[in-house]
């Protein structure tokens, strides 16, 4: 017997629907169905957005750090259901254990913990620019959050966390594949006591209740992230009320190696890259650019260090890869090795068999092509699982010129033995956030992409911008 999960939470209240669409949760370990999930229909939809635009104006007139002091009892929450959380991730993502604790819960908890500092410098920035000119920063309104399944907790938190601390409040949408963390994050919210209505959860289909949320004249802002061919379609639902669209889209990252002695370490740190979350990563470096001197060696190493990486069921210690989500995840790479092969590219490691002894589960090993030039689809598509594409180049212009032949431009990585020579690198690459060798993630760090990675910024001081609109108000001045 399936779990039945019917729970919305609208106006500080659960919510359920009395006669359900109902969508099947799959366990991507071993591919069997586990729970099934109401679905909200247009009525709780519309509720929603009519309690978060009822509690828009007391919540938007508290101070930034009265809202911090509700953030910081949601934090708290949040803290207290770390395991929580953490199965959450396993079970709906079939991420492995370690990496669903470190990176899937962890590391949001602290990127929205870095919002209470936020708070303070924002207490402080309502400018008296002269005698008569004064600049406010004032909540935008009443946002609809649509986030996707890859990092479900970071994408939720990179939205509702700057959005309540603007004033804002919000209706989360989150992905189909992932509603119990979604779930969690709002038990936590009802714990930590945010007024009714400032925080609004809706579970159910994008293709059926997006466009109720960004065609709805009460929403004033959208922040999705997702497809790029999903967030072009919500930006054209927008445009008919001139909303705020705040884009986080696909991406086809380049990791730009240029000559080096470390070339072991930086190949290995890539092939990680890619191969991490099972290559459902938006800024997987799944290009990787190596100096034709140096390339044989690297595509070596690449395969050698792919094939040491283990796949298996997530709660197995030395798991690297556990499965892709779902089946259509699991085709769709597929699909994309196939390609691969057929368009002429060495595949030397990994491929699109299923794995030996993993059951019925999405498993692929981790999958390297050599011999890719940048106009095959696999390297100018986002494949969104662990495949690995190694193109050489012979000098750095060459190199910039293959790292900004895409669509995309989220992110990147440069290599090089000399910090002259990364930074000049890093400032090529036209894409929003590019990391230097071996430098890791930075929670404060702004996140979004060029081109069409979309329009708009998250974490950081500039993510709460996002959600702030500028009031200048002009006075008559000293008689
Ligand atoms: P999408 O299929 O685009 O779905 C993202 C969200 O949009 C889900 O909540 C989905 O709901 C919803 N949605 C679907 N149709 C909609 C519609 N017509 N109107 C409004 N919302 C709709 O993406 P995904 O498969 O979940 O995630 C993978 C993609 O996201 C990749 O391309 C990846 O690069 C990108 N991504 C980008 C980033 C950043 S920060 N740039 C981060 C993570 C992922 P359902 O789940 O119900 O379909």
């Amino acid at each position: 017997m399936l779990q039945r999960i019917n729970a919305h939470y609208v106006n500080g209240q659960w919510r359920t629907i009395a006669a359900p669409d109902w969508h099947t949760l799959v366990n991507p370990a071993d591919g069997e169905a586990y729970a099934c999930v109401a679905r909200a229909d247009a009525g709780l939809v519309n509720d929603a957005v009519s309690a978060a635009s009822h509690a828009f104006p007391a919540w938007s007139a508290l101070s930034f750090s009265q809202r911090a002091e509700y953030l910081a009892a949601f934090i708290q929450q949040l803290q207290q259901r770390r395991d929580e959380l953490v199965e959450a991730v396993v079970s709906e993502l079939g991420a492995p254990l370690w990496f669903a604790r470190e990176v899937h819960v962890d590391d949001p908890l602290d990127a929205f913990a870095k919002h209470l500092d936020y708070a303070k410098v924002l207490q402080n920035e309502q400018l008296q620019l002269d005698a008569r000119l004064k600049l406010r920063k004032e909540a935008v309104g009443v946002c609809a959050l649509i986030t996707p399944w890859n990092y479900p907790l970071h994408q939720i938190i990179a939205k509702l966390a700057p959005a309540l601390l603007a004033g804002c409040t919000v209706v989360l949408k989150p992905a189909e594949l992932t509603p119990k963390t979604a779930l969690c994050v709002a038990m936590a919210a009802d714990a930590a006591g945010l007024p009714p209505g400032v925080f609004n959860l809706v579970l159910g289909s994008g293709s059926q209740i997006g466009d109720i949320l960004s065609t709805h004249a009460d929403i004033d802002c959208v922040s999705f992230t997702g497809s790029t061919e999903i967030g072009r379609h919500i930006q054209q639902q927008a445009a008919a009320t001139v909303k705020r669209v705040c884009l986080e889209l696909g991406g086809k990252s380049a990791f730009l190696i240029s000559p080096t002695e470390q070339l072991s370490a930086a190949v290995k740190l890539g092939v990680e890259d890619v191969m991490a979350n099972s290559g459902q990563t938006c800024t997987a470096l799944s290009r990787m650019l190596v100096h034709h001197s140096q390339y044989a060696e690297a595509v070596a190493i690449a395969a050698a260090h792919a094939n040491s990486l283990t796949v298996g069921e997530p709660h197995q210690d030395g798991v690297f890869l556990g499965p892709l989500i779902s089946a259509a995840q699991y085709q769709s790479v597929q699909r994309y090795i196939d390609i691969g092969l057929t368009e002429g590219a060495e595949l030397v490691a990994g491929g699109a068999e299923p794995v030996a002894g993993l059951g019925a589960g999405y498993y692929l090993r981790p999958t390297v092509f050599a011999n890719v030039h940048n106009q095959m689809q696999i390297a100018r598509e986002e494949i969104f699982g662990p495949v690995l594409c190694i193109l050489p180049y012979q000098d750095e212009a060459d190199a910039l010129r293959i790292a900004n032949d895409s669509p995309y431009g989220l992110s990147g990585r440069v290599w090089a033995d000399d910090a002259a020579t990364a930074q000049q690198l890093a400032a090529g690459i036209r894409a929003g956030l590019i990391f230097i060798n071996a430098a890791p993630w930075h929670n404060a760090a702004p996140f979004g992409g060029y081109k069409q990675s979309g329009n708009g910024r998250e974490l950081g001081l500039k993510g709460v911008e996002e959600y702030l609109e500028l009031k200048a108000i002009v006075d008559e001045g000293a008689a």
